[in-house]
C-alpha cells in the first residue's frame, strides 16, 4: 500500500465572548444538533457544553464557555473563573465578537484577560450578514491594534458564511492527536444536562419577564420504563421567589404544562424515544449567591 497515512489531528477549542455574540449559534451550526441553548437573552449558557466534530482527519472538541463579563454577583464571578481557566487549558481560543457592535468596553475587558495566555487566539467576527463590507475592514483594523490575534475570520454563524474556512484554519492549528471520542458522539455531557437545558430554554422563552439567572432546572430522575419504549423524566424548575413560582406554574398550571409540552418534543427528538416528562417547581431563595449549592445544580469548576 503506497498511500501515505494522513496525520490525524485533534484538540480542544474554547469559544469565548460577550453574551449574545452568537457562540451557541455557531456551535449548533458546526455540530448540527441542538446541544447548546440559543436565546436572545444574555447568558443562558452557564455550563461548559462540549460539541464534538469528527471528520476523516480530525476531531474538534468545542467548549461553549459562559460569557466573560464583569461580575455582578457570585454566580457571575464563578462563571468568569470558569471561562478564564479554559483559556489556558485548550488548544485554540475562538474570541467571538459581534460585527454590529464594534469594539467596546466589554471587548476590552476580555482582551485584558489574554495578556499572559499562550494559546493561539482567533478573532471571530460574527454576524457579518448584518453589516457593510467597508465597516468590516474598520472593525478588523480596530482589533488589530488591541491584540496580536493568530487569525482574524469574519463569519455569519446564522447563515453559515465562512464557517468552513474557519474550521479549516482551526484544523491547521490543532496538534496531531488521536480521536478522543467515538465518531457518533456529539457531546460528552450526561444526557441529564442537555435535558435540563432544554427545559430551561422553554421556561425562559415562555416567561419572558423573568431574568435568566433566577431559574435553574435539575433533573431528579431519568429512567427507561422496562416494558415500554418510553423514557420517564422527572425534573424540578428552581426559582428564587414565590412570585416567580406563580409565573412558572401559570393559571391553573397552564404555563408549566406548556413548558413541559415544548420541552418534551425537543427531548424526544434528542433521545429518539417517547418521553414522559413530569415537572415540579420549587422556590429556593437567593440560590445564585449560595456557592455551596452551585455544584448541586451541575456547575463545574
Ligand atoms: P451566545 O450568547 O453568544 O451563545 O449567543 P447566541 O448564539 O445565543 O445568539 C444570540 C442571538 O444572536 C440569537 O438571536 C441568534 O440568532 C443571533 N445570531 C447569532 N449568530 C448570528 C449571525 O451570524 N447573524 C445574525 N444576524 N444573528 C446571529
Ligand atoms: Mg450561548
Ligand atoms: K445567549
Amino acid at each position: 500500500n503506497n498511500q501515505k497515512q494522513q496525520e490525524h489531528k485533534s484538540g480542544f477549542i474554547s469559544i469565548i465572548g460577550r453574551p449574545n455574540v452568537g457562540k451557541s449559534t455557531f456551535l449548533n451550526r458546526v455540530i448540527g444538533q441542538k446541544i447548546a441553548i440559543m436565546s436572545d437573552k444574555p447568558q443562558t449558557t452557564r455550563n461548559k457544553v462540549q460539541g464534538v466534530l469528527t471528520t476523516d482527519d480530525a476531531q474538534l472538541i468545542f467548549i461553549d464557555t459562559p460569557g466573560i463579563h464583569k461580575p455582578k454577583h457570585k454566580l457571575g464571578d464563578f462563571m468568569m473563573k470558569v471561562a478564564q481557566n479554559t483559556l489556558k487549558e485548550v488548544d485554540i481560543v475562538l474570541f467571538m465578537v459581534n460585527a454590529e457592535e464594534g469594539y467596546g468596553r466589554g471587548e476590552e475587558f476580555i482582551i485584558e484577560k489574554f495578556s499572559n495566555v499562550k494559546t493561539p487566539i482567533f478573532l471571530v467576527i460574527n454576524k457579518i450578514d448584518q453589516i457593510h463590507p467597508d465597516d468590516l475592514l474598520k472593525i478588523i483594523e480596530s482589533y488589530k491594534e488591541k491584540h496580536e490575534f493568530a487569525e482574524i475570520i469574519p463569519i455569519s454563524a446564522l447563515e453559515g458564511n465562512n464557517v468552513e474556512t474557519l474550521l479549516e484554519l482551526v484544523k491547521k492549528y490543532l496538534p496531531e492527536g488521536p480521536q478522543y471520542y467515538p465518531a457518533d458522539q456529539v457531546t460528552d455531557h450526561p444526557e441529564h444536562f442537555i435535558v435540563s437545558e432544554l427545559i430551561r430554554e422553554k421556561a425562559l422563552h415562555l416567561t419572558r419577564e423573568e431574568i435568566p439567572h433566577s431559574l435553574a432546572v435539575v433533573i431528579d430522575r431519568m429512567i427507561k420504563m422496562d416494558d415500554k419504549d418510553v423514557i420517564h423524566v422527572m425534573a424540578t424548575v428552581i426559582v428564587e421567589r414565590d412570585s416567580q413560582k406563580g409565573i412558572v406554574i401559570g393559571k391553573q398550571g397552564a404555563m408549566l404544562k406548556e413548558i413541559g409540552k415544548r420541552a418534551r418534543i425537543d427531548i424526544e427528538n434528542l433521545l429518539g424515544s417517547k418521553v414522559f416528562l413530569e415537572l415540579w417547581v420549587k422556590v429556593q431563595k437567593d440560590w445564585r449567591n449560595k456557592m455551596s449549592q452551585l455544584r448541586d445544580f451541575g456547575f463545574r469548576e
